[in-house]
């Protein structure tokens, strides 16, 4: 995203303060934390039903289970609500066994509230939100217009809205439990891509204050979950079907649901020892798509598939990594019979020419 390493555009030598787009200032009304909560448990009371909505993902509903946490005793309850279905598997799995009490938001059930909160989103984000007077809006993304709340604190300067509602736990001397402090970690983890993005002294602060809090085993598998049993059998097809040409693997697999699996496939064989190339292409819809990883020693993945491919379809990359997708209907000059077969012969031949040295 656009917002990230743009921190880095100052032009000036001297290190006062860095510049920052407009859109990158933050938002930030009161002078401490602890002057910030005071403010936000002012704006409450026992009586309220409050809702947190957000759009999930694990920064968000880490973020929002720790606002859940913050208003205990302030309001008479707390739900969080998302609005739209959670799909990826290891967000899934993050609620799974963190037991993540969340709704499902609609049109209807969004009323039953006195007081909406927005966490790690702003209002001009999705529809949803902007029919929603909303009590207070925490978020690290740019501000497109300043929201109109009577709390609002963005910091677009921070990796994650996990590590803003960390230090907000601090200041109220709450200490998380095991569950929020795992929920967190993996909000700062995935939203810093474990600290490669944009990350500030602050996340890694958060970071290490939850470390020991949090529970790693369920940390570890939240992380790699992201397979379902069907991806399984596409596994057994895409070894069954590979060959190997010098320190290039390559597989088809006839049908996916989803290109994502083949960059988790192409991945996986990237880790066969030897091997320094990994093809895996597959039928997706009407589209062929071709997946190419290797070990980023003095290749160029994305020149390679562009060599290959383009002219069919869109191609392209970085050193390490690439995809072409092709329509279909672009082979028909190119293949008599569009056989699973044929298809793979297609592809290998295809790539071998782009890239002379395998010959
Ligand atoms: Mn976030």
């Amino acid at each position: 995203m656009s917002r990230f390493n743009t921190r880095n555009a100052s032009m000036t030598k001297t290190r006062s303060k860095p510049y920052r787009p407009a859109e990158l200032k933050p938002i930030i009304r009161w002078r401490s934390r602890t002057e910030a909560l005071k403010a936000l448990h002012g704006l409450f009371n026992y009586k309220d039903r409050a809702l947190i909505t957000i759009d999930p993902d694990p920064d968000s509903i880490a973020s929002a289970m720790a606002l859940k946490r913050l208003l205990w005793r302030h309001v008479q309850s707390t739900a969080i609500g998302i609005i739209r279905p959670i799909k990826r598997l290891n967000n899934l799995t993050m609620v799974r066994l963190l037991k993540l009490p969340l709704i499902q938001l609609n049109e209807k059930n969004i009323k039953d509230f006195d007081k909406y909160l927005l966490v790690d989103g702003q209002p001009s984000h999705h529809e949803l939100f902007q029919k929603v007077p909303y009590t207070a809006v925490i978020d690290h993304h740019p501000v497109k217009s300043e929201p109109d709340a009577p709390f609002v604190d963005i910091r677009p300067h921070y990796g994650a809205v996990s590590t803003m509602m960390t230090e907000y736990l601090r200041a109220a001397a709450i200490k998380p439990s095991q569950t929020l402090a795992t929920a967190l970690i993996y909000g700062i983890k995935t939203d810093t891509r474990n600290f490669e993005r944009q990350t500030l002294e602050e996340d890694v602060k958060a970071f290490l204050y939850l470390f020991s809090r949090a529970n790693h085993n369920i940390l570890r598998k939240i992380e790699i979950s992201d397979l379902s049993l069907r991806d399984l059998a596409l596994f057994k097809e895409a070894i069954e079907n590979k060959t190997v040409s010098r320190d290039r693997i390559y597989s088809h697999l006839e049908k996916v649901n989803s290109p994502d699996i083949l960059v988790i496939i192409a991945e996986f064989m990237l880790k066969v020892h030897d091997i320094s190339w990994s093809i895996v292409s597959g039928v997706h819809g009407d589209q062929l798509v071709v997946i190419v990883r290797n070990d980023g020693y003095r290749k160029d993945a994305g020149k390679a598939v562009t060599r290959a491919f383009s002219g069919l379809g869109n191609a392209g990359g970085h050193k390490a990594m690439a995809r072409a997708e092709i329509p279909l209907a672009a082979l028909d000059p190119l293949l008599q019979r569009k056989t699973p077969t044929a298809i793979a012969r297609f592809v290998k031949r295809r790539f071998a020419v782009g890239h002379p040295a395998s010959k």
